[in-house]
């Protein structure tokens, strides 16, 4: 049958019309003059994915057409944020559409506004699969992303005299119009029970198991549309349901509390995203949520294949799977199972397709964060994989007895079992052992990862590592957000800049134009201006657009260092009200994040920043020179209006923490310039816009290291140093509220632990303030330097990073760049 154009397609101002009243009055049954504005919002969703739907369907027809090799991107975490405004800029039909509404009396802003966002992730590794899902897209790969369809995602934050205070969010609650159910691909999932052997017609030893439950897994699509592309991307994600809805046998004598048990603890399964970041805290549910979605991912893998015609041993040539981080690492096991129980293969043709078929990125070197879990746990819940991962391992350890003969400590290093202890399967060593290709997330967490964590694996196979350094979607980070800068960008780069971000090189020779430093600026003014209008609307705190605005948007954790950025702020204000005549350029301090709920001191630093702001903000002495906002429910939307605003980009993390960071690619390419160490990502970042345009301090990785070994005494650097010894006291001095210790614990942790090495990077980061702070008062400099960043960051687009991949890890083609 073919794909055939119509009404809902069409892109001529009486089809866009006609489709969206179709819409309205069809597919929501509602009567023109009596709909809401959410009514609107969805029939002009549903218009819009009819497009992308007809994308994804011709394309996907290609895909099978010509055979090719499809990623599929298995993360526990996806953060699309709002899709309308993406979509529409992708496909290009912004005007249009708003043309077409404005006929009809509405205005198309309204509309986005209504949009709720997808908090289905944490931070920057959710955010960063959602950017590959974009370039995946626009670069013209057939891909999809599979993960879990949590029915709450991470919590609202909203702030409570001063206090993080988490809600549930309710992101399916307005209906979602993106999503499509696919009753049809459903798939079950086994958990519990035991295994049994068994002998088939050619008398070979098998395996089955006989699991306790089954759940079964929905599978729900969302299409992901690419900038000028016909390519579209899937987002596939799975929700758990009760194989049956209520078992009939407790439901006829009458128990109905039990008819209903199964269904409501099957349904638990999809119900939760763990809000935790970075944190690894051994919970079952996490690792039932971990195979359930890679399960369900590899059978409908499978699935297509077998539509394709093409037999199980060929699933590598068809697929490329790339496992973001080890929360889907579960899978290596789960791919062996179904090639070797199900589908009859021996094991070393099993073998060789799994480790054909995957790729492991690591993003963390945060011990706490490494995912392990208790043998027993395993055994209870999949017994099978279990068994089966011990086989791997005792091939795997023949290997490296054969390689490293006698060096029994390396072997237990190498070990998919750590049996220091309690036993436990290292998820890691797992994905490194089924992988053909590990790869960190830049340069510099690339070269420690293979130094540190992953050094015994990187000692035997070399060939394995990579770096690809992250990227961002420039489409939604600078197009979508920033669309005052977009015009100027088109200007000098020409109109296809947000598919060839290296065209922004061509801004270069402008920073030298004042005239067009002036309407750099005029940009950048126009977007503090809207920031700071959201900033009185949600805090209440009025603040000056033309201040510095200096900003820390994140996850709020200790190695992150938001404390630090604390001190600077309190010392500034001491010494202004020591010395009101100090030459101090007005500067606003923009704080964002959660915390994870049971995460105390992170919770404290939220406390301090908000305790800092009711200080700062209210005293007359400082006269608005310098105020502090705590900007909450920081999440894609918040940020989207955030970045555009950034004269300051702060990314402080301790050398050697930060995996990468992507909010510094995001802020940079808005024009801001970065105060940082040289940790992830920054270390390129400066590399790329010029050390003059970037203010760095801090240790460095190899610094942090010999500092610790060395016997580090923070309390030194306290006694040593009066502008320290001030400010900390000031922490617990009762100014800061009412209630003197509740900085107490903070203090303590940075006197006598002082993990992050705050206190040593204190004065140098103090310093480097001070050299913003000077540049900041010539606006010709800073412009220059400004725009020079933008220009300079064309590699930090994700359509680089997927490019990457394509060629060096999954192997596949991408469309050539236009000229
Ligand atoms: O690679 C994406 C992102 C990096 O930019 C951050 O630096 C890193 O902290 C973050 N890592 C995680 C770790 N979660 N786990 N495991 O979110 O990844």
């Amino acid at each position: 049958i073919p794909i055939s154009d119509s009404i809902r397609t069409g892109i001529g101002a009486d089809d866009l019309r006609q489709a969206f009243l179709d819409n309205l009055v069809c597919a929501l049954g509602r009567l023109p003059a009596y709909s809401t504005r959410h009514d609107h919002y969805l029939a002009l969703a549903m218009t819009v994915r009819d497009h992308v739907m007809r994308r994804g369907v011709r394309c996907f027809e290609k895909g099978d057409n010509l055979l090719v090799r499809r990623v599929a991107y298995f993360s526990a975490e996806f953060l699309p944020g709002p899709h309308l405004g993406n979509h529409l800029l992708n496909l290009g039909l912004t005007e249009s559409i708003r043309k077409m509404l404005d006929g009809l009396g509405i205005n198309l802003d309204d509309l986005l506004a209504e949009e709720e966002e997808p908090g289905l992730g944490n931070g920057g590794l959710g955010r960063l699969a959602s950017c590959y899902l974009d370039s995946l897209a626009t670069v013209g790969v057939q891909s999809v992303g599979y993960g879990i369809r949590y029915e709450f995602g991470i919590f609202d934050q909203t702030i409570r005299d001063g206090w993080q205070i988490q809600g549930t969010d309710k992101w399916l609650h307005g209906g979602n119009p993106w999503e499509v159910h696919r009753p049809g691909a459903v798939q079950d999932v086994m958990f519990g029970g035991h295994t049994e052997p068994w002998q088939d017609e050619s008398d070979s030893p098998r395996k089955r198991w006989v699991p306790s439950i089954v759940i079964r897994g929905e599978a729900y699509d969302t299409p992901i549309s690419g900038y000028d592309s016909d390519t579209c991307a899937l987002m596939r994600l799975w929700k758990a349901e009760a194989v049956e809805s209520f078992d009939f046998s407790a439901f006829n004598h009458g128990d109905y509390d039990r008819a209903v048990e199964q269904k409501v603890a099957s349904e638990n399964l999809s119900k939760v995203l763990y809000p935790n970041d970075e944190l690894h805290r051994g919970k079952e549910l996490r690792l039932k949520q971990q195979y359930f979605f890679t399960c369900c991912a590899l059978q409908d893998m499978l699935r297509i294949l077998s539509l394709r015609g093409a037999p199980p041993e060929s699933f590598h040539s068809n697929w490329a799977v790339q496992l973001n981080d080890t929360h889907p690492a579960i899978a290596v096991a789960e791919l062996m199972r179904l090639l070797v129980d199900q589908h009859g293969l021996g094991w070393d043709v099993a073998w060789k397709v799994t480790r054909s078929t995957f790729s492991y990125t690591n993003h963390t070197l945060l011990p706490e964060a490494l995912e392990r879990w208790p043998v027993d746990m395993i055994g209870g819940l999949l017994p099978r994989h279990l068994e089966i991962i011990y086989e791997i391992n005792a091939r795997f350890l023949d290997e490296v007895r054969a390689a490293f003969p006698g060096d029994d400590e390396r072997l237990a290093r190498l070990s998919l079992i750590d049996e220091s202890g309690p036993r436990y399967v290292r998820m890691a060593n797992l994905a490194c052992v089924g992988s053909q290709t590990v790869n960190g997330v830049a340069e510099l967490h690339s070269k420690l990862l293979r130094q540190t964590v992953l050094a015994d694996f990187a000692a035997l196979w070399p060939e394995k590592f990579t770096n690809v350094t992250n990227g961002v979607t420039p489409r939604r980070f600078v197009a979508l957000a920033n669309p005052g800068l977009g015009k100027l960008l088109a200007k000098v780069a020409g109109k296809n800049w947000p598919g060839d971000l290296e065209k922004l090189h061509k801004l270069e020779p402008h920073a030298e134009d004042p005239a067009f430093r002036q309407e750099w600026r005029e940009v950048k003014l126009s977007n503090k201006r809207h920031l700071a209008s959201l900033i009185a609307e949600r805090t209440g705190i009025e603040v000056d657009p033309t201040s510095l605005f200096d900003v820390q948007v994140k996850r709020i954790h200790e190695y992150k260092r938001q404390h630090l950025n604390l001190l600077h702020v309190l010392t500034l204000y001491l010494r202004l009200k020591k010395d009101p005549k100090a030459e101090v350029p007005a500067r606003t301090f923009i704080f964002g994040g959660k915390a994870a709920p049971g995460y105390f001191l992170a919770k404290r630093i939220i406390r301090l920043a908000t305790a800092a702001g009711e200080l700062i903000n209210h005293d007359r002495d400082i006269a608005g020179r310098i105020k502090v906002v705590f900007f909450p429910d920081f999440n894609v939307r918040n940020g989207q209006s955030i970045y555009p605003a950034v004269d300051l980009s702060e990314q402080i993390s301790l050398a050697g923490m930060e995996a990468s960071g992507t909010g510094n690619m995001k802020m940079s390419l808005n024009g801001a310039l970065t105060i940082g160490t040289l940790d992830g990502a920054n270390v390129e970042i400066r590399e790329a816009v010029g050390e003059e345009n970037f203010f760095l301090f801090g240790l460095n990785a190899a610094e942090v290291p010999a500092l610790k070994h060395g016997g580090y005494r923070p309390r030194d650097r306290y006694e040593s140093d009066p502008l320290l010894r001030e400010v900390i006291d000031f922490l617990t001095s009762g100014a800061l509220g009412e209630d003197r210790d509740l900085f107490q614990p903070l203090v303590d942790n940075l006197l006598y632990h002082d993990p992050y090495l705050l206190l040593a990077d204190y004065r140098g980061y103090l310093n480097a303030q001070q050299r913003v702070s000077e540049l900041w008062m010539d606006p010709e400099a800073w412009t220059r330097a400004s725009i020079l960043n933008t220009a300079r960051m064309g590699r930090f687009s994700s359509d680089r990073s997927i490019r990457d991949y394509c060629q060096r890890v999954w192997k596949v083609n991408v469309k050539k760049l236009k000229k």
